[in-house]
Formats: structure tokens, C-alpha cells, sequence
């Protein structure tokens, strides 16, 4: 037994120094509940332990219960449905999950796909989808373990809501009609609502849902007309005991409790394995993880043993079972679960004389069919229907269950089960006649999918239930009204007519935000969201403006109450502080960026956060978002190797722009200039709130201020498209000395280092006589996403040799950077990769600088001219493109030390 799993409060097995009086004691608790009831012992036995703290008499380890069932018998509640009836039924969803399986493999065996999972959850998910989980528009929200997704399908087919033509394309998706391997709405978008394959983001993502469901509720948001149903919406969360091994998986467990969320049931299949072997085997994840959610502060069902076992506990009057439970570690109750009854009286009953003696009555199979409470409908029920009526805080099952349940010698409880997918023909005659399928051997071979006809007593039955609970699911809903968004001028005049005055681009998002935040059409959408840093960017009159989310409300005088702009809670409030939390915060947004399908209301989060604690360090959580079709903006502030200057390596982000490039739906941006940022954000409301595009944005944001100009006329277009110039070539240039000609440079820069692209263009103007024209890129991505269609455009259906339709077929890029043979030299505050994106379509000398490298600490101007980003290296690298060979005098007139090793060398 793991030492670290503690022993149980009054263990009868614990030597036991004066026996008589430990009965007094016990008899007297027992009278004490029989007369005043449980309440009033609940109420004596807090008074004693407090006294005995007093007194410091050492108390016991009180986070962990006996390994039995918390809900006793006399709680549980009868079972309202027809057991038979959804045996049979159960047992055909299994046969179709486990048949599509074993299809997919015998035509191609890299297909892949899983049936050990679903064996072990399938009563967990039966007993919800024919009892709790409620359907229709505002129905529960039910994150569903991934890998057990062929369950799901199987259901779905019965239920008449997919054909069986798909569930023959499980896994082979790209010629249409076929099935994602796990959740994904963005492949399916009217089935799957939330993506949870990759393990710990299901768990997190659920737990804020539950919290901003709240939110919604306390804001006024909810959809008023459904208010009732609204308050008791549960969000249901289904997780492997291996996935609570991640971080993310633990990570929401303290606000979910502190936030009292009792709309959130979270089960956790406790099949005691993951993919390569035990998730404890030395230990009990059961206890360890009743130890933890405890400790958080949720409400813990165990749901451990079956209705087969209360025959055995009642008789069990000096707990044996419990002693001999808590003894065995969870390798050995695998290898019980691999075993037949035999071995079970064997190895576990026949230890102990008085367990021995408990079982004599019963034959090995009856030893064999003793079920764990998962594969228990009445145990589930009466768990289901505790965890839905517990009020005050977040409910945990933790569901023991075998893996590969009912696969026999295929697969129960061995250690490669997970990867079982193929099964012989002698395992599908096991498996049909150990659920009694009715099917011929014939058919059973062939893995026919089964539904019997819709009047049969089964299906009606299905149907009807499904019906009472208000409809199928899963089913993710499109609808949400749009919503009319505002013109720039409104929420950015300033901006727009900037006129040369100074900021940065995050004042000028505060100052929008907060414009925006009083709009009377989005303004109470807006959902802004911090991880502790609204000071640092600005922010902190956004407290007393809007308030922070608080579903308490203040139960302090904050200390700057004095204070205009004090740090104001409240029930109501609108902010999102999530404290350092950046997994949070996230969850947070992908919440609010899916709430016009997950609730029907159109919310706007905007999350800002220091840009390289976004792709780097949740970019997991981004890319589910992107899967979830979300909608909202995020934004990297102080963005940028060189512009966060004083941070250094583990602040300083170089690789946003390139990880947000590989997202589809992600527009980013780089705006330098605040007019930029405006037009950037009046688009994106329009697109995502208005057209419902499922898009979304990521822009950044700098922190260094320097003169405005306003919106060049014309500029809109290119803004959108990625760039638009800012600044022609010098027109009385002449030609430089020793050349017959004038030379031209194009120079393209990005956010902040437009700035000294800019100066670089003075430069090369006044110091060498080079022309130089500047553009501003806002956008790499857009811009190669544009270019990569007309390519493929051109590469799959060429244009006519008429070149009747060159202009349809030309990219932005090529009108803006038309071949004229000036090389173009193009700097952003980002590895020299996202300047490069846009290489393949420039067709003069193209130089492409950036920031590559490791950050470190220093002013601007010194890490810029380090990584080679300042305008003196734009400078250089534009003589050098030109083949100037003055290029050598001005390294050394701008003291470039040229023998220096790389950036990204140092
Ligand atoms: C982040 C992440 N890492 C790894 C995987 C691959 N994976 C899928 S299922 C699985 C094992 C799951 O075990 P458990 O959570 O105990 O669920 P069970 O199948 O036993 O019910 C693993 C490692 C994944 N999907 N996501």
C-alpha cells in the first residue's frame, strides 16, 4: 500500500488500545444521529474537532474516505427508467462504437480509433444521455472524453441523426461525410460544440464555461426568456483518470470551487489506466484525487462498487472489504479486472479468512459479475442525481470503472488495451453474447451496424427519453442575432485624425477599448480580459469604470476606495481579472468567443496579455479555440523583441506572428500605427459580429510613443490586406556619385520598426541619395494567405493566354511590389520567418531582417541595432541590395561592428 494514501478515521483494524470505550463513543454517535438526526452530529463532531485543535491533540487526515461508495443506500434514490430496456440499448451503442472501430481498421489499418475507452464510460454516458443531460437550445453543455467519441456516433446513429454511410467514413474525413476521429467543430460543426482531444484542455475549458455561464447570468445577459432553465444548465464534464495527470486538467479546480460553480459535474472515468500502463499503480488515483478536490473545495462522489456489492457490505459488519479496498493498489485491481472470478476469490477475497467466509456463497461467475459502480446504471443514476442537486459547490465523480469493459480476453483491463482495435472473430462472438446482442454470427463477423426499427420498444424508448430532456445532443447551434457594429470615427476619431500626435499603440487601444465599452450596440458584449496586468498596459481606470467580475460582490473597502479609479468588484462587474493565469484567462475567451453558439449571445472577449505568454505559452488552448470556431480578439501587448526592451529572454516575444501564421482563422496583425489599429478593429467587429465569420484576431500592441499620422486617404484596403505605403521615394533625388543612374529602394516594416524603417528611408535619402519608399505591413499572414490562393489559383486553373483576367489573378502584393528591379528589404520586431512568409511572391532582391535570436535586456535602440533590426542595418542591408558598394562605407560610418557573431549565435 502507498504510504502517502492515508488510513481511515476509526479503522477498525487500527490497534485499538481500549476497545470498550471506542464502542461508547461510536454508540453514543450513533444514538446521537438517531435521535437529532445527521446535522447535529455533523455540528458536535466540527465543535470536537475544533476543541481538539485547541487542545493540539494531532488530527487525522480527514481528505480521504473509505474506498467505498460516498452515497449510501439509504440515499440512493429509486431509478426512474427501465433498466432492461437501456441494458439493451446500451448494449447496441457498444456494438456500433466497437463495430465502427474494428471497420475503419480492416480497410485501412492506420486509421486507428479506440474502443477500450468507450467499453469503460459507456454506462457513464448512457445513464446521462437517457436521464440528465438536457437537450435543445439551452440545454447542458457536455464535454465528451475524446477517444471515446466512436460512443457518441453510435448513439447518434441510433438516434437516426447520422447514417450509417457515416459512421463507415469514421476517420476518413476528406472526401465529405465522414467523422472526426474526436470533437472537433470546426470539422463538424453542427454535432461537436467543444474539442477536448487534446487531454487537460476539455477539463479547464468546462470549468470556465461553468464560470461564465455565471457571468452571463449576473450581467444580465442570459437569455432572459429562458431565465429558469438558464440557472439550472449544467455544464458536464467526462475525463480519463490518466488526463487528470495534466497540469490544465488541475489548473481551474481552486475558482471552480471558490466560485461555487454547482452548474459543473465533472466525471472522472476511473478505469485506473491510460495509454501505456497504470495511472497509479503503485498508489490509488481514486484517494489521491479525492485528496485533491477536497483540499480545492469541491463536493466528491465516489462511485466505487455496484448494487452487487450491497449484500456483501451489509453483512460485512467489521469492514474487511473496506481494509482489504484500501490495501489493494490500483496495478493489482487491474489485474483483477483482466482475471475471471476465480482468480478474483483467489488473489483478493481469499486473503482474509472473514472476506473468504463472505464470499463462500457465491459461485466464480457470481465473483465475476460483481461490476464496478461505473458499469452500474442505478449507482450512476443516484450519483447523476446527488451532483445535480448539490448546491454551493462544483460536484466530482470519480467512477470506477474496467478499461476494455466487457472485451474479454481482448482487452478488459490488459495492459495494451488502449490501442485495441482489431478484434477475431471468436472476441466479436464473446462480445455480442457477453451484451447479448441480437445478431447472427454472420453479421457479428461482417461488424454490421445494428438499429432496430424506429417502433421497436427500444428506439421508441430512446427517442422518447431524448424528447422529455428536450432533444438530441450533442448538437452545437449557429444561432445568435447579429449585431450592428460601430464606424472607427465613433470609438476612434482620435485615431483617425491623429494629426502627428504622439502615443503608443496600446494607449490608443485603451482609449478605444474604453470608447468601445460605452458603444450602446457591442459595448455590453464586450467581454475585456486580463491576467493581472491592466496596470502595465494601462488599463487600471477600467476597474471603477466597468468593474471586476466578482460573483461575491466586495466584501472589503479596497484600499484606494478614495481613489477615483479604485479597484472596484462587483456582482455585475464586466472585467475579467483572472489573476496570473494565463490558461485561465484563455479558457476564459474561448467561453466568450463561443458563447453565440454555446448560448446564443454574441459576446466580444478581448484578452490582452503580454504577447509571448499567448502562442508560446497556451498556444495549445489557442489552436482548441480556433477548433471551437471562436470569435474575439486577442491582443499581444508591449508585442515585440525589441519594443518590450527592458525584459529580456523569457518576456521578449519574437515567434507570435509565425505561430498565429499556421492558424487558419486567425487574422493577424502587426498595426504600427494607431489609424491602422482602428480600421483593423472596426473590420474585425464587423466580420465577427456582424458577417459571423468564424474568425478571429490577434493583434499586437506596442508600448512606445511616438507621432500619430492620421489615416492616409486610400489606406483602408491595404490596411486590411496586409500593407499600404506610408511614404513615397524622395522626389528630387539625383543619382548618387559613380552611378549613371537613380537607385531606388523599397523598404517594407512592421509594427514598431516601421518607425525605423521610416528613418532608415531618411537615411538612405540624405546620407547616400538612394531612394527609398516606404510601406507599412500589418499583415505577413494576410498577405501570404492571399498570395498562396492566387498561386493555387494559378497552378490548378491558369488564366487565360488572353490575360483577359491577369488582374483577378494577381495578388495585392504584386500590385503594391510590382517588378521594377529595386530589391525590397522588409524588417519586423519578429524572426527574420515572418518577413519571409511573403518571400515567394516578391520577384526583386528580397531581404527579409528580423529579430532571431534569443531576447535580452537593453534600451530599444540597442537591441535594435543587435539583432539588426535598427535603421542603420535596414540601411546597410538596402546599399548591399542594390550592390553598393558604399554599403562598406556605411557599416562603418554607423559603427556596425561587422565581425560581431549573429544574434542568434550569441
Ligand atoms: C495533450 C495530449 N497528450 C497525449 C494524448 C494522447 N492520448 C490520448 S488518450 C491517452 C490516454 C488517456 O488515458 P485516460 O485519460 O486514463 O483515459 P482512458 O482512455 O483510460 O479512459 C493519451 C495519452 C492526447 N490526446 N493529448
Amino acid at each position: 500500500m502507498d504510504p502517502s494514501i492515508p488510513r481511515q478515521v476509526g479503522d477498525p483494524h487500527d490497534p485499538d488500545s481500549d476497545p470498550l470505550e471506542t464502542r461508547e463513543w461510536v454508540e453514543a454517535l450513533d444514538a446521537l444521529i438517531q435521535s437529532e438526526g445527521p446535522e447535529r452530529a455533523t455540528f458536535l463532531l466540527r465543535r470536537l474537532l475544533q476543541h481538539a485543535r485547541a487542545r493540539r491533540v494531532p488530527l487525522p487526515q480527514v481528505l480521504a474516505t473509505p474506498y467505498v461508495n460516498t452515497i449510501g443506500l439509504a440515499e440512493q434514490p429509486p431509478y426512474q427508467g427501465n433498466l432492461e430496456i437501456e441494458a439493451r440499448i446500451s448494449a447496441l451503442v457498444r456494438w456500433n462504437a466497437l463495430a465502427m472501430v474494428v471497420r475503419a481498421n480492416r480497410a485501412s489499418g492506420e486509421l486507428g480509433g479506440h474502443i477500450a475507452s468507450y467499453a469503460s464510460a459507456a454506462d457513464l454516458f448512457e445513464v446521462g444521455f437517457n436521464h440528465f443531460f438536457r437537450g435543445g437550445e439551452r440545454g447542458d453543455l457536455v464535454y465528451f472524453q475524446p477517444h471515446s467519441a466512436p460512443g457518441v456516433y453510435a448513439r447518434a446513429y441510433l438516434e437516426g441523426r447520422l447514417a450509417e454511410e457515416q459512421l463507415d467514413r469514421y476517420r476518413r474525413e476528406t472526401g465529405g461525410r465522414g467523422l472526426s476521429s474526436y470533437p472537433h467543430p470546426w470539422l463538424m460543426p453542427r454535432f461537436w460544440q467543444f474539442p477536448t482531444g487534446s487531454m487537460g484542455i476539455g477539463p479547464l475549458f468546462a470549468i470556465y464555461q461553468a464560470r461564465f455561464m455565471r457571468y452571463l447570468e449576473h450581467r444580465g445577459l442570459a437569455d432572459s426568456a429562458q431565465a429558469a432553465d438558464w440557472s439550472s444548465r449544467k455544464v458536464w464534464c467526462f475525463v480519463g483518470d490518466g488526463e487528470m495527470d495534466e497540469p490544465e486538467s488541475l489548473a481551474g479546480l481552486s475558482i471552480a470551487a471558490r466560485e461555487k460553480l454547482d452548474n459543473l459535474v465533472l466525471v472522472v472515468n476511473c478505469n485506473l489506466q491510460r495509454l501505456d500502463g497504470p495511472v497509479r499503480g503503485n498508489g490509488s488515483i481514486v484517494q489521491e484525487l479525492e485528496g485533491l478536490f477536497a483540499g480545492a473545495g469541491w463536493n466528491v462522489i465516489k462511485l466505487l462498487w455496484s448494487s452487487d456489492w450491497d449484500p456483501l457490505f451489509a453483512r460485512d459488519v467489521h469492514q474487511w472489504l473496506e481494509k482489504r479496498f484500501l490495501e489493494t493498489v490500483d496495478g493489482e485491481f487491474q489485474t483483477y479486472a483482466a482475471a475471471d472470478g476465480r482468480f478474483n476469490r483467489e488473489h483478493f477475497f481469499n486473503k482474509y479468512p472473514e472476506l473468504r467466509e463472505l464470499v463462500a456463497h457465491l459461485s466464480d461467475d457470481d465473483i465475476d459479475r460483481l461490476r464496478r459502480g461505473g458499469h452500474d446504471p442505478v449507482k450512476i443514476f443516484s450519483a447523476y442525481w446527488h451532483a445535480t442537486r448539490h448546491e454551493g459547490q462544483p460536484t466530482v465523480i470519480l467512477a470506477m470503472t474496467k478499461k476494455g469493459y466487457g472485451m474479454g480476453t481482448a482487452g478488459q483491463g490488459r495492459m495494451t488495451t488502449h490501442q485495441q482495435k482489431k478484434l477475431d472473430a471468436g472476441e466479436l462472438h464473446a462480445f455480442r453474447d457477453r451484451f447479448a446482442l441480437p445478431i447472427t454470427d454472420a453479421q457479428c463477423e461482417a461488424c454490421e451496424f445494428v438499429r432496430p426499427p424506429r417502433e421497436s420498444p427500444e428506439m421508441a424508448y430512446l427517442h422518447a427519453r431524448r424528447q422529455k430532456l428536450g432533444g438530441y445532443l450533442p448538437s452545437r447551434s449557429t444561432k445568435a442575432p447579429p449585431l450592428a457594429t460601430p464606424e472607427a470615427k465613433s470609438f476612434a476619431k482620435f485615431a483617425l485624425e491623429a494629426g502627428g500626435k504622439e502615443m503608443s499603440t496600446t494607449v490608443a487601444f485603451v482609449r478605444m477599448a474604453g470608447a468601445l465599452l460605452r458603444d450602446a450596440g457591442v459595448g455590453k458584449r464586450i467581454v475585456p480580459i486580463i491576467a493581472d496586468e491592466a496596470r502595465t498596459f494601462g488599463m487600471a481606470d477600467l476597474f471603477r469604470q466597468i468593474g471586476i467580475y466578482s460573483p461575491t460582490g466586495q466584501l472589503y473597502e479596497p484600499e484606494d476606495s478614495h481613489q477615483l479609479s479604485y479597484y472596484k468588484e462587483a456582482r455585475d462587474g464586466q472585467l475579467l481579472e483572472e489573476g496570473i493565469n494565463e490558461a485561465g484567462a484563455m479558457a476564459s475567451w474561448v467561453a466568450a468567443a463561443t458563447s453565440h453558439s454555446a448560448h446564443g449571445v454574441a459576446m466580444l472577449p478581448m484578452y490582452i496579455y503580454y504577447s509571448i505568454f499567448g502562442f508560446q505559452r497556451v498556444g495549445d488552448e489557442i489552436w482548441a479555440a480556433a477548433d471551437s470556431r471562436s470569435r474575439g480578439f486577442l491582443f499581444g501587448a508591449t508585442a515585440g523583441r525589441t519594443t518590450l526592451s527592458g525584459e529580456g529572454l523569457q518576456h521578449e516575444d519574437g515567434t507570435s506572428h509565425l505561430a498565429a501564421s499556421t492558424i487558419p482563422n486567425c487574422r493577424a496583425y502587426d498595426p504600427g500605427l494607431a489609424c491602422e489599429l482602428a480600421v483593423i478593429l472596426e473590420d474585425g467587429m464587423r466580420r465577427m459580429l456582424g458577417a459571423q465569420e468564424d474568425v478571429f484576431y490577434y493583434v499586437t500592441l506596442m508600448n512606445e510613443s511616438y507621432p500619430q499620422p492620421s489615416l492616409p486617404e486610400g489606406a483602408r484596403e491595404g490596411i486590411l490586406r496586409g500593407m499600404h505605403r506610408v511614404r513615397e521615394a524622395g522626389k528630387a533625388l539625383s543619382a548618387p556619385p559613380g552611378f549613371a543612374r537613380k537607385q531606388k529602394v523599397r523598404l517594407l516594416g512592421a509594427g514598431a520598426i516601421l518607425q525605423e524603417a521610416l528613418a532608415a528611408a531618411e537615411l538612405l535619402e540624405n546620407d547616400w541619395g538612394v531612394g527609398a519608399e516606404v510601406h507599412s505591413v500589418t499583415s505577413f499572414t494576410e498577405l501570404r494567405r492571399e498570395a498562396m490562393e492566387v498561386s493555387r489559383r494559378r497552378r490548378l486553373d491558369p488564366p487565360s493566354a488572353s490575360g483577359a483576367d491577369r488582374e483577378e489573378t494577381s495578388t495585392w502584393l504584386e500590385r503594391q511590389l510590382s517588378q521594377t528591379g529595386e530589391p525590397v528589404v522588409a524588417a519586423s520586431d519578429y524572426v527574420s520567418a515572418v518577413a519571409d512568409l511573403i518571400r515567394p511572391w516578391i520577384r526583386d532582391p528580397y531581404v527579409a531582417l528580423g529579430t532571431d535570436g534569443f531576447g535580452r535586456s537593453d534600451t530599444r535602440a540597442a537591441l535594435r541595432r543587435f539583432f539588426e533590426v535598427d535603421r542603420h542595418s535596414i540601411a546597410v542591408a538596402a546599399l548591399r541590395a542594390l550592390g553598393d558598394a558604399r554599403a562598406k562605407d556605411a557599416i562603418e560610418r554607423y559603427g556596425i561592428d561587422r565581425k560581431a557573431a549573429p544574434p542568434w549565435g550569441r
